[in-house]
Parts: structure tokens; sequence; C-alpha cells
């Protein structure tokens, strides 16, 4: 097992990075040539523009509510551009509520949301005449009261000690990626967090790993590619349990729902794992890249069964206009969206909330 601790970042308990630091010393290094890791390693990282939190905490908003806008903004011109086509003042029949819902429905939203905002709208108005601001903002509404129940914050029991958080997902999900931001928040809470390379498969998966591990100063437990996974998110949990750490992020390799010695091998992370701590893993995260689209459904239906996930992260809603998609999966699954990544950046990884979304989501100011 190797042992990768980094002193950058906030050390509320140095006699415990002192003794990783050493331990990572004496750690061999790979006996291949380092792969190019990505992203790009920054030996001493300087904290970037918008790491920090802002002081001020409506700025703070303000320029999230910015990101999420423009990061929305190919999802929201489908809706708002369709939605206008629609409506410059027109009476809200049954015609006009069809070609709604039909829009809603090409916007990902799935036929069962498209339908129960549609029916809302149409309890409020129907018959009466409406244009494209009015359909905009009963539609944000209607879909933030979808959204509500599932917007839930990640948020960790530090009783626990540590508070496990398996990581699952399709290959290129954002799997590390959501790690890393969220291993960067809670650093910044001034939480010890301990990061497990459960991708045993790619040299480059560790690597990976390891650079968010020394951008967010935490320590990651890794194995020479090819080791067992289970072995080493048991070492993992023991060593975060030796230490104290607040937190485990166990990180797994990106697996297809209709690989079944790999998700096979997903359950026993899980059945090894609770033999020290038979109440972990506490959260199993499932991250779903949005750009898929429906196809994020059954991804959460056969990781759902294999693992029983407990909420979900939405990433690359920058880069889709498929959007709609979350509000399909939150109508249907109920599942707590912990978060939603915009970007790439370290900061592009929030909590959502339900009524900006939704507005944002419509091409609502
Ligand atoms: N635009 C955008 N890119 C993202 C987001 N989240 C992750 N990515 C990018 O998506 C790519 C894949 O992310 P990873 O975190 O490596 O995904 P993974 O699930 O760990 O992938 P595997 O380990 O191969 O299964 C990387 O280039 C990330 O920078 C996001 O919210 N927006
Ligand atoms: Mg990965």
């Amino acid at each position: 097992m190797r042992i990768f601790g980094f002193l950058g970042g906030k050390k509320d308990k140095p006699e415990v990075a002192d003794e990783v630091a050493s331990e990572a010393a004496d750690a061999e290094m790979p006996a291949e040539p380092e792969p190019e890791p990505e992203p790009e390693p920054e030996p001493e990282p300087e904290p970037e523009a918008g790491l920090e939190p802002a002081a001020d905490g409506e700025a703070a908003a303000g320029g999230w509510l910015g990101r999420l806008k423009s990061g929305l903004t190919k999802s929201s011109s489908r809706l708002s551009q369709g939605i206008g086509g629609l409506f410059t003042k027109r009476r809200l029949d049954d015609e006009a509520l069809e070609d709604l819902q039909d829009l809603l429905i090409s916007a990902d939203l799935g036929v069962a949301a498209a339908g129960r905002v549609t029916a809302r709208l149409s309890k409020a108005r129907f018959g009466q005449d409406v244009d494209s601001s009015e359909v905009k903002t009963a539609l944000a509404e209607e879909i933030a009261a979808i959204l509500a129940p599932v917007a839930r914050p990640l948020q960790p029991e530090f009783s626990h000690r540590p508070h496990v958080v398996l990581v699952v997902g399709v290959n290129g999900a954002g799997k590390t990626t959501t790690i890393g931001k969220m291993a960067k928040q809670f650093r910044d809470q001034g939480r010890s967090v301990l990061l497990a390379a459960g991708d045993t498969f790619r040299a480059a998966a560790v690597e990976q790993l390891k650079v968010w591990g020394e951008r967010t100063g935490s320590p990651v437990i890794a194995r020479e590619t090819g080791a067992d996974s289970a072995g080493l998110a048991f070492d993992a949990l023991a060593e975060a349990r030796r230490r104290g750490d607040d937190l485990l992020f166990i990180d797994t390799a990106g697996r297809l729902q209709n690989k079944a010695d790999l998700m096979e091998e997903l359950r026993k992370v899980v059945r090894v794992i609770r033999k020290q701590d038979e109440t972990a893993p506490h959260d199993v995260l499932l991250v779903l890249d949005a750009t898929v689209g429906q196809n994020a459904h059954s991804q959460v239906e056969v990781f759902r069964d294999i693992v029983d996930v407990s909420g979900l992260v939405l990433t690359k809603l920058d880069g889709t206009a498929r959007g709609g998609v979350l509000v399909a999966l939150a109508d249907r699954f109920a599942l707590p969206v912990h978060a939603i990544g915009i970007g790439e950046k370290v900061d592009d990884l929030r909590p959502f909330e339900a009524g900006a979304f939704a507005r944002s989501l419509v091409g609502l100011d």
C-alpha cells in the first residue's frame, strides 16, 4: 500500500500530517515512468482565483448564480427559444399544452415530469391568454416544486470517523473530479479527508487522484495497477480510522452497467468495508454525466440495484442542452441530488438550489 501524503493546504492535525509525510517518503516509487497526469499537477499549488469562499455570502451567491446561468445556457436557450416560439400571446388550450409538453420532452424532462408540469400549468391558467414570460415563470415554479425535495447537499456525519463516501458511475462521468472538488470543500471547512484510489485499473487514474490530493491537502491511498480494489478500500478505511479522519472518499473505476464482473467488484468493495464498519459506506454517490440525457435513467436503475445508491451528482451541465434530465431524474427516482457540476474547475461543483436551477433552466433572470 502506498500513502501519498501532502502537506499543502490546511493542517489541522500536524502530527498526523508529518507521520504520513514520512510514510510517503518511504513509499517506493512507481516502476514505470510517470504517466502524464490529468489534470496538470501543481507542485506548489497557489490558491486559484475563486477557490476561497468569498467573505461576502451574497457576492459568492451572485457569482455562482452567474456561472450557473452561463453554464446552463445550452439547456436554457433550447427551452427559452422553444417557449418564445410557442407563446406570443396564445390561449392556453389543449393544443398549446400539447405543444409545450412535446417541447419539455424534447428538452429531456421526460414524459412523466413534462406531463406533471403541464398539468399544473393547465390547472392554474387553462383558457387564459398567456405570453412566453408568464409561461416561463409558471414553468420555473413547477420545476422548482419537483426539484425542491431532492436538492439536498451531502451532509456527512463526522461522528463516524470516517464518514465513508463510495463514488460510482460509468467511465468518464466525472467521479474523480467530483471527489477532488468535494475534498476541497471539506478541507476548506477544516475537515481531514483521506482519498482512496480504488480505480486500480489505470495508472493515470491514480495520478489524477494524487493531483487532487496534492491540491486539497488530502493524503491518497493507492496500490499498484491491477491490485484488488476491495482490498485497497479495506486498507484505506483502516488507515482513515487509525488517523481519525473525518471523511474517506473511495474512488472507483468507471464501469459500464452491463459488465457483470465489474459490477460484482463493486458489491465486493461494499462487503469488505462492512467488515470493519457495518454502517459503511455511509453515502454511495452515483455520478452521472448530464450529456448522456435519458441514458442516465438506466444508469441509476442498474447502479441502484448493485450498491444501494444514496444520492446523485450530475456533472457537465455546462456542456449540454440536456440539463432537463435532472428534472426527469428527480421526478422518477426521488434520490437526493447532492451537487451539480458546471465546469472542470475546483469551484464548479455546488449543492444546487431548486429555485435558482429551475429559473436558470427556463432562461429567466
Ligand atoms: N465541463 C465539465 N467537465 C467536467 C465536469 N466534471 C468532470 N468533467 C471532466 O470530465 C472528464 C472526466 O472526468 P473524470 O473525473 O476523470 O471522470 P471519471 O468518472 O473519474 O472517469 P473514469 O475514471 O475514466 O471512469 C475530465 O476531463 C473532467 O475534467 C463538469 O461538471 N463540467
Ligand atoms: Mg476516475
